[in-house]
């Protein structure tokens, strides 16, 4: 069940944004080429009166000259026929952040524990993707309750990423601001 083309990747059916909505924190992530958050990861989502999905994240960067900085992203998601998959586009709040118009792939969620997030940026010509990231995300600051870890696990494999994510640390850096 497993080709690796990002045409054929399953996501979550009947996803409902409403109980999505709230904190999320990265305990894994698998990073795009280029720029990106280093770890202290942490979503938050929000439904709009309206119904427009948005979010915001924040997580550790360094610039240059080695300054150790708390980045804070915003991003607005535009619906698609499929009700997990989602392009959203995001900004940061300080200028130096890149900006960007990606996929945003809800893979899977139980809402209440876990969640499993994957955008591939560029798909290669045999169908697979080139460059993308994923994020585990858990309620729990704590990390993932052993119960998820087996489907989590069983996730990472079909998106094609296994041994690819690296543990995202809670240090609390981003909490002051
Ligand atoms: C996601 C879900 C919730 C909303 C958003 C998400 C995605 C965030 C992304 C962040 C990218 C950060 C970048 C940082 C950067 C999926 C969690 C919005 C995609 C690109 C540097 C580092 C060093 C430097 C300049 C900039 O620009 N970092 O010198």
């Amino acid at each position: 069940a497993q080709d690796c083309q990002v045409a054929n990747i399953k996501v979550k059916e009947n996803f409902d944004r409403n109980r999505y909505t709230g904190t999320w924190y990265a305990v894994a992530k698998k990073d795009p080429v280029g720029l990106f958050l280093l770890d202290n990861v942490v979503a938050q989502f929000k439904v709009e009166e309206g119904g427009k999905m948005t979010a915001t994240a924040h997580g550790r960067v360094i610039i240059l000259n080695n300054w150790e900085m708390c980045a804070n992203m915003f991003g607005t998601f535009e619906d698609t026929p499929d009700p997990a998959k989602f392009k959203m586009r995001y900004w940061g709040a300080a200028s130096y952040l890149q900006t960007g118009y990606d996929d945003h792939w809800v893979i899977d969620a139980d809402h209440d524990n876990y969640a499993i997030h994957y955008s591939c940026r560029e798909i290669d010509t045999d169908g697979t993707c080139l460059d993308g990231y994923s994020f585990i995300f858990s309620r729990h600051s704590t990390g993932l309750r052993p119960e998820d870890q087996r489907i989590v696990t069983q996730k990472k494999q079909e998106l094609c990423f296994l041994g690819k994510y690296r543990r995202v640390t809670h240090t609390g850096f981003c909490e002051s601001s």
